[in-house]
């Protein structure tokens, strides 16, 4: 057998052994047994490059990616209506019946029973994929349904997803990507034990892993799909009805989601009773059971709204509730001084998972709901929010909860705010949690976003008191870092580098890190797009803040009362010494003030390089090509310049001297 041959077969037998395993839950041989074949394979390919094909399993991790590319979608990927009771559900059936042909073409007036198709709902992440001739050749993430974001290379390390199907067709398919639930517990132990920020839940998990820019990353973690949805380009392959069309993705290669048909909604509902009841005995997270008429004629007939299809609907459980032990009420210290009762209780099992805590929310809560220790309490989980207690019934055990009058951790006496419901530690500058709270919020995802900085290692900085603030996370210094209980001496090394790297961030990002009262994301984005630079923001009066589009009275005054404090225009002066720049990612209509005009560049400047003065004029809105044409406005003429110089006399187009240059820059 000659290598080309061998190396066919050697993907053959290795493609079908990984079927068996990822799409079958049905593995037939060994690990080791498989990882021989494998290595086996790799070997060949590495001696005999030129028989690599993009579909050969050992090309499911790439190379990294600088960002996504926005791809719009070949059919609009629609969201699902809602139905959260049985009343929902029979209405929607009872509009399908309207809208559809049935019996003998005579338009129903009474109940018929038609198929529907039930599956359960995953809770993960919707993406679209491509084959061409039998190949996966793209996936897209959901996006807003009609562009989304290139995750080929991400989706290719999952193993679940074939490379190349049984059959040469051309089709796209959609599905869920999900994270099982044993494995985002593994994943969030992992994260804890490397000082990295945990995922809420596992879809959240999922969603940060596909969209990691590094396939390496994805394929580190575990991802499966199920796929309910598929077009077939040539519509002769096309199914009648939607089991069908499952029946047939499934024989193609693919893990399907499993489907069962019933006649008529009140078969349907009795399906959604039944996975309710066994939805966490699943190893992934169900968060409904999604019914859709299973014939795709009848789909047809049904159509699409302006958002969802006409012919589907999404069953939502209930939220669950369950009753347990209150056993303490612990106080926490909030970023911001706020001081909030957190329900300790006897762990009980809710939607699925352990909870042990709930929220209280205020004082004034445990007023209403009057909260004792050793109530009964009835908890409750909204989606994946944390739980929060409803009601209490008391018990011989239950005990008047005496309100605190001190802060817990650092003892200053609380104090209320006038027409507001919550109490403060106003100890802002020695109470260690709201250092805390700061910082990790200062570096969390949509502020600085400095990776690796996780809880407990802010929590020994803090305690160690090495950062009081954060400028002080720019003055750490590999020795002290390497003090702290970090797992090598590596993560020391990349902790310091991803501290350095936050330095050159965005305006808008370093705005919302403040923390500043009552100004999160959305509001700093708001307050980039009007101001030029940070100096701006902090020269900027109530009147000026106030007169924003989308900033009220209340956090102009918070923006100005935190501009006006000492202590933090000491934090922002000691951080922009030490290095942080923070570009304005947002232009504003003034400041593009060289919008539509062509500037070319020759000879030698003195003041700045090349790249710095076409940077300049780019940010004024010019553009900067390389060659002098009739459309080129200015060309600025250093020391030495030569034919361009030449080429711009002849055209009579106008040119700066390097002054000239920084007095147009200036103006
Ligand atoms: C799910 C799920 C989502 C395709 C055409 C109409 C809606 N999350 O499990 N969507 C759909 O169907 C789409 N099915 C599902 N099972």
């Amino acid at each position: 057998m000659d290598i080309q041959e061998k190396i066919k077969k050697l993907r053959k037998e290795i493609e079908y052994y990984s079927y068996l395993y990822y799409v079958e839950d049905n593995p037939k041989v060994e690990d080791y047994e498989y990882d021989a074949l494998f290595r086996e394979l790799q070997k060949l390919e590495d001696e005999h490059p030129e028989f690599i094909t993009p579909d050969s399993p050992t090309q499911r991790v790439g190379g990294i990616s600088e960002k996504f590319e926005q791809v719009p979608h070949k059919n609009r990927l629609y969201s699902l209506d809602n139905a959260n009771n049985d009343e929902e559900l029979t209405k929607w059936y009872e509009r399908v019946l309207k809208d559809t042909t049935n019996f003998e073409g005579q338009m129903s007036l009474f109940a018929p029973k038609i198929p529907l198709s039930c599956e359960y709902k995953i809770d993960g992440l919707a993406v679209s994929l491509t084959y061409k001739n039998g190949v996966f050749v793209q996936g897209l993430t959901r996006g807003d349904g009609i562009v989304g974001e290139d995750i080929t290379n991400n989706l290719k390390t999952i193993k679940a997803i074939p490379l190349k199907l049984f059959e040469p067709v051309d089709l796209e398919v959609r599905g869920e990507v999900y994270m099982p639930i044993k494995s985002f517990e593994k994943l969030n132990a992992k994260q804890i034990e490397t000082g990295q920020k945990t995922f809420a839940n596992p879809r959240n998990a999922a969603a940060g892993t596909v969209r990691q820019l590094d396939p390496k990353i994805t394929a580190s973690r575990d991802l499966s799909i199920f796929i309910y949805w598929g077009n077939f380009f040539n519509k002769e392959d096309a199914p009648k009805t939607h089991s069908e069309t499952i029946e047939k993705l499934s024989k193609l290669g693919f893990r399907t989601s499993k489907v069962k048909v019933v006649s008529g909604i009140d078969e349907a509902i009795d399906f959604c009773k039944k996975t309710d009841e066994i939805r966490h005995t699943l190893d992934y997270g169900t968060d409904g059971v999604v019914i859709k008429v299973d014939e795709i004629s009848k789909q047809n007939e049904l159509g699409f709204t302006s958002r969802v299809p006409k012919w589907a609907i999404a069953f939502k459980f209930p939220p669950e509730e369950v009753w347990t032990e209150l056993k303490k009420v612990e106080i926490s210290v909030g970023r911001t001084g706020t001081v909030t009762p957190v329900a300790r209780l006897e762990p009980v099992n809710l939607a699925g998972s352990v909870v042990s805590r709930a929220s209280l929310y205020n004082f004034d809560e445990i007023k209403r709901l009057n909260v004792q220790v050793g109530d009964r309490a009835l908890v409750k989980k909204a989606a994946e929010i944390i739980p929060k207690v409803i009601r209490v019934e008391k018990t011989e055990k239950s005990v008047p909860f005496e309100f605190p009058k001190t802060c817990p951790v650092c003892g200053s006496t609380l104090e209320e705010v006038p027409g507001e419901v919550a109490l403060y530690c106003p100890n802002k500058k020695g109470c260690s949690a709201q250092i805390k709270g700061r910082i990790e919020y200062f570096v969390s995802k949509n502020a600085m976003d400095i990776d690796g900085l996780g809880e407990s290692i802010i929590s020994q900085l803090v305690d160690k008191k090495m950062v009081y603030s954060y400028p002080d996370l720019y003055k750490l210094t590999y020795e002290q870092l390497l003090e702290l209980d970090l797992i090598a001496e590596k993560s020391a090394q990349n902790l310091l580098d991803a501290i350095n790297l936050s330095k050159n961030t965005k305006l808008p990002k370093f705005i919302n890190a403040l923390g500043i009262r009552l100004v999160g994301k959305e509001s700093a984005d708001i307050l980039a797009q009007n101001f030029k630079d940070i100096n701006a923001l902090k020269e900027a009066s109530i009147e000026d803040l106030s007169s924003i589009d989308g900033i009220g009275e209340k956090m102009a005054k918070s923006i100005y009362d935190y501009f006006h404090n000492q202590d933090n225009l000491n934090d922002l002066n000691a951080a922009l010494k030490l290095g942080l720049v923070l570009e304005n990612t947002y232009k504003r209509e003034e400041d593009l003030k060289l919008k539509g005009l062509s500037f070319v560049l020759t000879g030698t400047l003195e003041k700045f390089s090349r790249d710095e003065a076409q940077e300049i004029l780019k940010s004024l809105g010019a553009k900067t090509p390389n060659s002098v044409s009739k459309n080129t406005n200015y060309v600025i003429a250093g020391e030495n310049a030569g034919s361009k110089l030449t080429k711009a006399q002849n055209l009579g187009i106008k040119i700066l001297t390097e002054e000239e240059f920084i007095e147009l820059i200036n103006k």
